[in-house]
């Protein structure tokens, strides 16, 4: 197969999606549903259209451009990611395995390359958690993680639901509509970036990932009694912010002390009620993210920081309510995929190691309803979700060959 991936084309896509953002270049930020998120869908929608895939999108907006095979009656082939940014974030985490993954379409397309199963590009609405609360949306609808009620339940800072904001941005229909039965696609092969440091360490070009952390992320209250900051003296004091910065420390300590390199967790907000100077801080919100690739160590640490909020609430005097908003199992990626990763690599003389992701993408429930796999590419310094994120031309366009040659292995049922 004599592929020719257009990198040239594909850098000034990759460019051209990073200045659609709400801040300055360099940092990306482009919230789902957003004027920016919208505009973007517009863009790759036209892409899609130009390269002559057939484009449709689901009731929450999940977008799905196919390349009709030979034998369009058979599961297709997908491939895909996202296109939503957390703010402060960089250009190429989600979008490689979007636009790298219309390129390794075109490619295959120019080469003359005729899949007999039909190949189709995903862009899997908010996988970041910035807006609802919760990653992965498009794709846990689609595998049935999330089922219809989440219209109603999930909603943003400005109080407005899922079902109004989707709606307001054209996605209409019944939310139950998104999910896709097992079986509907024969596999998923999705192309991102390490977020991780190993492949640049180890000078290798292509990660073949075995398993996807199971992740897990909860909400902590804590509401104290505050006051005033110069007459409530210490000993009558039950301090919201305090009973919260104890509580994240020993979230910590959880994660260091499970013995295990795969166990992490980030208390990534923490608000503080009334957040003035000279006043007691009576409330506290704390938004904490639990991950490991082994399930069991994931959920010791859940019950490390429950029993921890247990303690403080008794000691400080400070009520402390804790609400799971989502605990995932971890995911294996299919052994025959990751085996065809394999080999096309080693058909090129391309370096390749088994690994896990440590982040988690769509991937984790698309590998719910199909065989599921993914391909990883360096970024420099391992830096992803900020600003100085960078994969080079040549790892992206390596990427892309992999990913082509590894779609077309499987339309053929190689
Ligand atoms: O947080 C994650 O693992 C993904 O980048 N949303
Ligand atoms: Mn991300
Ligand atoms: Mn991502």
């Amino acid at each position: 197969m004599n592929l020719k991936i257009q990198s040239s084309r594909l850098e000034s896509e990759l460019a051209e999606l990073a200045e659609i953002s709400a801040i300055p270049a360099p940092e990306v930020e482009r919230i789902v549903f957003s004027e920016q998120d919208m505009r973007a869908r517009v863009w790759l929608k036209g892409l899609c259209a130009a390269a002559g895939l057939e484009v449709r999108e689901d009731a929450v907006g999940n977008t799905y451009a196919r390349w009709q095979g030979s034998k369009p009656n058979l599961p297709a082939i997908a491939t895909g990611s996202h296109i939503d940014a957390i703010p402060h974030s960089g250009r190429y985490d989600g979008t490689v395995g979007v636009l790298g993954g219309l390129e390794a379409i075109r490619a295959l397309k120019e080469s003359g390359f005729q899949p007999t199963r039909s190949l189709e590009l995903i862009f899997f609405t908010s996988e970041e958690p910035t807006r609802f609360g919760i990653g992965c949306l498009g794709s846990r609808l689609m595998s049935g993680a999330l089922d219809a009620s989440a219209d109603l339940k999930l909603g943003d800072s400005a109080g407005e639901t899922l079902r109004s904001v989707r709606q307001g941005a054209g996605f209409i229909g019944d939310l139950s509509s998104t999910r896709l039965p097992v079986g509907h696609y024969a596999g998923f092969v999705e192309l991102h970036i390490e977020q991780g440091p190993l492949l640049e360490q180890r000078g290798i070009p292509i990660g073949a990932v075995t398993a996807i952390a199971a992740p897990a992320s909860l909400r902590i209250a804590i509401e104290g009694h505050g006051g005033h900051a110069g007459a409530v003296l210490m000993p009558s004091r039950h301090d919201a912010f305090l009973a919260a910065a104890e509580i994240a420390l020993a979230l910590e300590a959880a994660a260091r002390s499970t013995g295990a390199i795969d166990s992490v967790a980030t208390t990534g907000i923490c608000e503080v009620f009334p957040g003035l100077v000279n006043s007691v801080p009576s409330k506290a919100k704390l938004e904490a993210d639990i991950r490991d690739i082994d399930g069991a160590r994931r959920d010791g640490m859940i019950t490390s920081l429950e029993r921890a909020c247990t303690d403080v609430s008794a000691r400080r005097g400070v009520k402390v309510t804790t609400e799971v908003v989502n605990r995932d199992d971890p995911a294996s990626c299919d052994s025959g995929i990751v085996g065809t990763v394999t080999t096309v690599c080693e058909s090129h003389g391309i370096a390749c190691d088994r690994m896990v992701s440590r982040a988690y993408h769509d991937s984790l429930f698309m590998a719910r309803i199909c065989p599921a796999a993914m391909i990883f590419i360096p970024c420099r310094n391992g830096v992803s979700h900020r600003p100085e994120e960078y994969s080079s031309p040549e790892s992206i366009a390596t990427g892309v060959l992999v990913l082509a040659e590894t779609m077309a292995r499987l339309a053929q049922g190689d």
